[in-house]
């Protein structure tokens, strides 16, 4: 009774894992599968996407061979640059920085618009940077905060996935305001 249990084990252990491996496929897969969401970050996808890609990923790294792992990860970066790409694109809006004022200071936009910001008549002057003061309930001030310069030229870009209003200035010149409504 003994050895034939022994001997029928490894066929039902490996019939375990591969139902196991197959479940596991077809989660993360559906999750991505159900489109794109409307909270975009700097990247295209959504918070909910890069987490499903990280864990796509992760699952790539436990295969065993090398080749097997590359081929799945090409494939995971395929459709996820593919979701990126799907993701609502909007408008973009300049803003320029000069000394000691931002122009314009007050901008209207809608859900997923972008806004580009350019160090457009700094030349000479002090550095200036873009910093979020305030924000709409869960915008971490982190994603939109730029480096300090003076640099002429310099670009920021940042989409706006949350209504509500911005209240931006300079860390080194709090008189240097600027106010974006964004609206659905
Ligand atoms: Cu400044």
């Amino acid at each position: 009774m003994k050895s034939l249990l022994n001997k029928r084990l490894p066929g039902i252990l490996a019939l375990a894992l591969v139902s196991l491996a197959v479940g596991a496929a077809s989660g993360p897969a559906g999750a991505v599968a159900s489109g794109t969401t409307p909270d975009a970050t700097a990247s295209g996808l959504s918070k909910k996407q890069k987490k499903a890609k990280r864990a796509a990923l992760k699952k790539c790294n436990k295969k065993h061979r090398a080749k097997a792992r590359k081929t799945c990860k090409k494939r995971v970066n395929k459709r996820f640059r593919k979701l990126a790409n799907q993701a609502p694109k909007g408008k973009t809006y300049k803003v320029d920085l000069g000394d000691n004022y931002f122009a314009p200071d007050q901008v209207d936009i809608k859900v997923n618009d972008w806004i580009n910001w350019s160090w457009a008549n700094v030349a000479g002057y002090e550095p200036h940077n873009v910093t979020l003061a305030a924000g709409p309930k869960g915008v971490s001030r982190n994603d939109f905060g730029s480096p300090t310069t003076a640099a002429q030229s310099t670009r920021f870009k940042r989409q706006f996935s949350k209504p509500g209003t911005y209240n931006f200035v300079c860390s080194l010149h709090y008189e240097m305001t600027l106010t974006v409504k964004v609206t659905k």
